[in-house]
């Protein structure tokens, strides 16, 4: 059978399968420490075969992610930085990433728009309320494995706590069983919603992502979308829109087609990673 890990707890491990969601062991030679939440499993009596994974997170340590909330809220401030090295990470790793704006209750119309603005060309941007449990918008683009990610306190376990109960009407037994568990350990689990699963962890951080340093400079680019319609402007072809003549990027940022604030904070992690290679 096939299935898909969505829960471990030391050495069993919870595969949500065709005929529901089975407590299985792994094959006496095979690691535990080697297989992951989010992993596709073939099993039988115990787990035989552990499927190619397309990405692995590991802090906390989750397989296969499809979908990143990149969460920011009014308050605390929003680091752009952060965000929009989040947006390349994810990409490398292929994983699609959104922008979510939570706390829309406190948030003023100018700040919404100056981030959908900053953000047209790049990614879909989302609006979300936890407190009200106005979670609509992200609802409709679950699926697949989703997690969160972003500074603390924008609200990320709040989302997912009020994703998870208007579920829990729907995932019947897997919700039962699941739901109201007090989690000792702090190891991510995963919650089936209609059309997928969001992983329930404290949301990921910087450091569950690759490092800056598997970057190449003349990499970076090419993970902004914002920049791509305005690179075959460029006369060098390894042009890294630094302060080369006739570039196309650097002429969109001075026409105003390519926002300021984007092209600055990527000005800021091309140096970090120039300063990465010197090490
Ligand atoms: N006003 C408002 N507060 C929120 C909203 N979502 C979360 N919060 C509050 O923000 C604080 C941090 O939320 P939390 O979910 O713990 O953030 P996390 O650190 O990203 O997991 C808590 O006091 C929440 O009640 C929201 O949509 N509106
Ligand atoms: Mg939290
Ligand atoms: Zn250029």
């Amino acid at each position: 059978m096939k299935g898909l890990v969505i829960k471990k707890n030391a050495d069993l491990f919870s595969v949500q399968s065709e005929s529901g969601v089975l407590k299985v062991k792994s094959r006496k030679n095979m690691k535990n420490d080697g297989i992951f939440v989010g992993d596709n499993v073939e099993f039988d009596e115990v787990i035989e075969n552990i499927e190619p994974r397309k990405n692995l997170l590991i802090r906390p340590p989750l397989a296969n992610v499809d979908k990143m909330f990149i969460t920011i809220a009014p308050i605390p401030k929003p680091d752009f930085l952060l965000v929009d090295k989040m947006i390349v990470y994810c990409q490398m790793s292929k994983i699609k990433p959104y922008l979510l704006i939570n706390k829309t209750d406190l948030a003023s119309d100018d700040f919404a728009s100056k981030v959908k603005k900053l953000y047209k060309n790049v990614l879909p941007v989302l609006t979300t309320c936890a407190r009200e449990e106005e979670t609509k918008s992200l609802e409709k683009e679950i699926s697949g494995i989703c997690a969160f990610a972003g500074q603390s306190a924008v609200g990320k376990s709040s989302l997912i706590n009020a994703l998870k109960l208007e579920k829990s009407a729907i995932v019947g037994d897997l919700s039962k069983k699941i739901a109201r568990g007090k989690q000792t350990t702090r190891t991510v689990q995963l919650y089936k919603t209609k059309n997928g699963y969001i992983a329930d962890t404290a949301g990921f951080s910087m450091l569950s992502l690759p490092l800056i340093s598997k970057i190449k400079e003349a990499e970076l680019g090419g993970y902004y979308p914002d920049f791509l319609p305005y690179k075959k402007n460029c006369k060098f072809r390894s042009c890294l829109h630094q302060k080369e003549k006739e570039c196309g990027i650097i002429e969109a940022v001075k026409e105003g087609r390519i926002s300021q604030e984007r092209y600055q904070n990527y000005l800021k992690i091309l140096t970090e990673i120039s300063a990465s290679r010197k090490y």
